[in-house]
Order: structure tokens, then C-alpha cells, then sequence
């Protein structure tokens, strides 16, 4: 008996050793670009712990495996578990009817049963009339933050010269929000800031939401439980690519950034989702930062920080308008493995001008009040087709 099992066990661990050695070198093989070959010689620290898709040999995009039931609601609705996360939406108090809308929504299609606090951040204070209308949308936990004023201003170190020519030439062109300097305060914020406020310090995942949003469909599972348990860090609905004009220089300072700290770029990362020629020149995608399920952690930890940092220094932010969504992209493609970031097909989301429509079968589960074929993934520039590639 006792020798019989030894064997088993023997053969087992055979089997499981030879399993490993493959996947990794067979990962190695199929996903190589020259940025990636050069990351993948390191050791990451910062990383957080390996998580359990760690070492998995990708032949499908992973929202093709549908989630888990153990995510969904019980028959009866009782919440079991909940996740250390929140709901944060910056605006104004000029928002406020913008904010209403997606709200009830929001509250309507999910957080009505699953209950997550929201937060409410604007650089000025939210006045009586705000706060009382959006406490009337939810039972749930409300709290209004004010935004340090360093976090949200154009800092002294630019050349406000320079950046006046900037926004001059950018509305010379028609770039959208060109000659504005509060919307380039509010990408710089996004990029780096608000992560660092006070009121989130507790939270570790976070769901973006702006005004004048739809959600379109039921969502009967916790997407942050899903996040947490499936050791996922950025989640997204729509991918596109961003107007040249208002980043010409960015992904030469990605490059510079690369280049002077190769270990903090992570392995199996998601490059061929930013670059069409192994980091060469980027391809302009990125998520549409306007919806964002994400790991707070993937923006405190080490390398992301530094990386803000260095595009601060740059004042790309200012002498161009480099927007949160290819800054929050690049950093996730880079500092996250590619399985960690996720493709939201179940979560239907509009803001003007796009849609992302889940398809069947989500579509008919979700009870979703979209048109089906009303869909941006597969449109001409859905970058979607350069995220499922990364996986094939
Ligand atoms: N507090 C505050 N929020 C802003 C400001 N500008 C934009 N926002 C918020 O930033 C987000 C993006 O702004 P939005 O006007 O929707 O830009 P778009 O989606 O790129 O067209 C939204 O949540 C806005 O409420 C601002 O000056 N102050
Ligand atoms: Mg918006």
C-alpha cells in the first residue's frame, strides 16, 4: 500500500514539475517583443504576491471563461462577503445633474443590493445642495472630499509661457479640451493624485464613475470580489485609440522611463496592447479611463509612482495635454501582468459618444437595455482586437 501511494505521489509531482517547466518556457516563446524579452531577464519587485493565474499559458482573451457563479448574488440576496472597496466620482458641483443620472443607474443596475460607499472628490467644496441630492439617490455611504490644492493646480515649475503657447496652437487645431487648463489640472489629478487622497487611504479597489454615464445592464456579481479573488488589478469597458496631438511626446518619456528602470517593468506585461512593433512606437490605444474597476495598489506601488513622477517632471501634462487614460493604460500594461487587466464584456457602459454592449449570452442575463449591435468592440477603432491578441 505504502509504496503504491509513494508512486502516485512520485508521479504526480512529475507531472506537475513538467507542467511548469513548459508553461514557462513555452510563455517565454509566444509572447516575446523586444520590450518584453528585455523586461522578462529581471526580478520584479513590488509586485505584490504571485497571483493565481500566475505561470498560466494564455490561448483565449480571459473574459472569453465566463466569471465564476460564486461571484453572483444568492438566490435568496443575502451579501456574504464584500470587498475593501469604493465608489469615486470626481466633479463639480456644476455636475451635480450629470452625477444624478448615472447614480441612479449605478444604484438601480448594482449597488442598491451590493452596498459599496461612495466617494465624491472636487477642488472646491461640495456645496449643501449637492450633498443633499446625491444622499437622496442611495442608502448607502456617502463621503465629499476636498482635494489639497497642490494635487489639483498647475504646479510652479511650468513655464506657464510655454503652456499658454501650447493650449494656443492645440485650439489653432480644434484638440478637444485644447486651450483648457482646468481639464488638464483634472488629467494630471486622475494620473497621480487621486489614489493619494485621504479618503480613499482606506480603500484598496476602486470603480471609477463620471457624470452623464449608463450603465445598461443587471449586474447580479461583485466586480470587486471578482477583482480581489481572480488577483486582478485594472478592469475596463471600451479601448480606443488617443488624438496624436495631444501626446507627442509621451511614449518617448515611456521609452526614457523603460530604458533607465527595466526592473520595474513587469513580466508577461500587456506591450502589445500599447505597441504595434515590440515598443518601438506606440499604437495610441488605451482603456477609456472614464470607466475604471481597479487595484489602488497598482498605482501606490513602486512603479507606477516613479513613473508619475517622471512624466510630471516632463510637464507633458501642461506643454501638451496628456490625458489619465494613456498614462493610467501605459502603467497598467507595464506594471501589471497582461492576464491582470480585464476585458468588463458582461458590464454594459455608455459615455458620449460609445458603448460597449455586451454580447449573448451576458446581454440576455444582464437583462440589458442596449441595441446588441450598438457595440464598439468590434468597430473599426476598438483597439480591442490589440488586447485580444496579447493572449493568442
Ligand atoms: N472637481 C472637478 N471635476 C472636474 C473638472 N473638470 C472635469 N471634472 C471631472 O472629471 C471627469 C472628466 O471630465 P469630463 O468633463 O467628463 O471630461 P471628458 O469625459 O473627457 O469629456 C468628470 O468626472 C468631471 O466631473 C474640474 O474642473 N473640477
Ligand atoms: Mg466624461
Amino acid at each position: 500500500m505504502m509504496t503504491r501511494t509513494r508512486y502516485v505521489v512520485l508521479a504526480l509531482a512529475i507531472i506537475i514539475s513538467l507542467h511548469y517547466i513548459l508553461s514557462f518556457s513555452h510563455e517565454g516563446y509566444g509572447n516575446a517583443t523586444s520590450f518584453e524579452a528585455l523586461s522578462s531577464k529581471f526580478n520584479f519587485g513590488g509586485q505584490g504576491p504571485p497571483g493565481p493565474q500566475d505561470g498560466k499559458v494564455w490561448h483565449e482573451p480571459p473574459y472569453k471563461t465566463p466569471v465564476p457563479e460564486k461571484y453572483y448574488l444568492q438566490p435568496n440576496g443575502t451579501i456574504t462577503r464584500k470587498a475593501n472597496a469604493a465608489i469615486v466620482m470626481l466633479a463639480r458641483n456644476g455636475d451635480l445633474g450629470g452625477i444624478v443620472k448615472s447614480m441612479t443607474q449605478l444604484e438601480a443596475k448594482f449597488n442598491a443590493r451590493f452596498g459599496y460607499p461612495y466617494v465624491f472628490l472636487n477642488e472646491e467644496p461640495f456645496s449643501e445642495e449637492f450633498k443633499r441630492a446625491v444622499s437622496e439617490l442611495t442608502q448607502n455611504t456617502l463621503e465629499f472630499g476636498l482635494i489639497p490644492h497642490d494635487h489639483w493646480f498647475q504646479p510652479p515649475e511650468i513655464d506657464e509661457a510655454r503652456a499658454a503657447a501650447a493650449r494656443k496652437d492645440m485650439v489653432d487645431h480644434d484638440v478637444i479640451y485644447g486651450g483648457s487648463v482646468p481639464y488638464r489640472n483634472m488629467c494630471r489629478f486622475n494620473s497621480g493624485f487621486f489614489y493619494r487622497h485621504e479618503l480613499l487611504q482606506k480603500y484598496r479597489y476602486y470603480w471609477r464613475v463620471e457624470p452623464d454615464v449608463r450603465f445598461f445592464c443587471t449586474l447580479d456579481y461583485d466586480p470587486f470580489l471578482f477583482m480581489q479573488d481572480e488577483g486582478k488589478k485594472y478592469g475596463f469597458t471600451i479601448a480606443l485609440p488617443e488624438y496624436e496631438r495631444t501626446i507627442p511626446t509621451l511614449w518617448a518619456a515611456v521609452r526614457e522611463f523603460v530604458a533607465a528602470n527595466p526592473e520595474l517593468v513587469a513580466p508577461d506585461n500587456a506591450m502589445g496592447f500599447l505597441s504595434d512593433n515590440g515598443g518601438e512606437s506606440y499604437n495610441n490605444c488605451h482603456f477609456w479611463s472614464n470607466f475604471e474597476i481597479a487595484d489602488l495598489d497598482l498605482w501606490r506601488g513602486e512603479a507606477y509612482t516613479k513613473f508619475f513622477d517622471h512624466l510630471d517632471a516632463k510637464g507633458g501634462f501642461y506643454y501638451e495635454r496628456w490625458g489619465d487614460a494613456p498614462v493610467h493604460s501605459i502603467g497598467a500594461a507595464l506594471f501589471a501582468r497582461k492576464d491582470q487587466i480585464h476585458f468588463f464584456e458582461d458590464i454594459g457602459y455608455r459615455h458620449e459618444p460609445f458603448q460597449h454592449c455586451p454580447q449573448a449570452p451576458a446581454h440576455g442575463r444582464g437583462q440589458c437595455e442596449c441595441d446588441i449591435t450598438n457595440n464598439f468592440d468590434r468597430e473599426g477603432w476598438s483597439c480591442l482586437n490589440r488586447y485580444d491578441r496579447i493572449f493568442t
